[in-house]
């Protein structure tokens, strides 16, 4: 009986052991992949970091609620985005040709499944927009259906993809628009 009982024991350890240890490391992967976006934004050869923070903005999304997007190399000019509490930073890769890659953000918001999608490239005077916010709806994202990307067919062109409302639906279209 004693004999019998001793291998179980050991057995749930070995069990038990390997699962913590891996939760553990899959929590940090996505800590780190939702903090730090690492990209040349201002195309000089160096990648940098850039992450968001949200100021003056309750649970609620009462405040000015600015969200301002900083870079890890602080000779390149943060920006800050209204209103916003908070929201998805990324890395679009270099939309336009000019050797920088462009930002997008996706704010966080209180109400409603409509969103803008912002998409941003540095120039000289500072960071401005590439192409007009694109109005994205929530079933868009759930369909993963991304608001913006090179189009392969068309050279300094991009993809547009965005919602509309329309016969009291919402559709999904995508058009093909020249960036450079
Ligand atoms: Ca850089
Ligand atoms: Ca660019």
């Amino acid at each position: 009986m004693h004999l019998k009982s001793h291998p179980k024991k050991i057995t749930m350890k070995k069990l038990i052991i390997p699962i913590v240890l891996f939760s553990g490391s899959f929590m940090m992967a996505q800590e780190e992949k939702q903090e730090k976006i690492l990209g040349d934004f201002d195309g000089n050869g160096t990648k940098e970091y850039v992450d968001a923070k949200v100021t003056d903005c309750s649970d609620e999304c009462d405040g000015k609620c600015e969200t301002t997007i900083y870079f890890s190399d602080k000779t390149i000019k943060s920006f800050t985005i209204a209103p916003a509490k908070g929201g998805a930073v990324y890395n679009l890769g270099d939309l336009n040709g000019d050797g920088k890659d462009d930002i997008g953000f996706y704010p966080n918001w209180c109400t409603s499944c409509w969103h803008p999608f912002y998409v941003y490239t540095l120039s000289k005077t500072g960071w401005k927009p590439l192409v007009p916010s694109i109005a994205t709806h929530c079933n868009q994202w759930e369909a993963d259906q991304f608001p913006i990307r090179k189009d392969p067919k068309k050279k300094g062109n991009v993809i547009i993809t965005t919602s509309k409302w329309e016969n009291e639906d919402i559709k999904v279209i995508s058009k093909s628009v020249k960036v450079n």
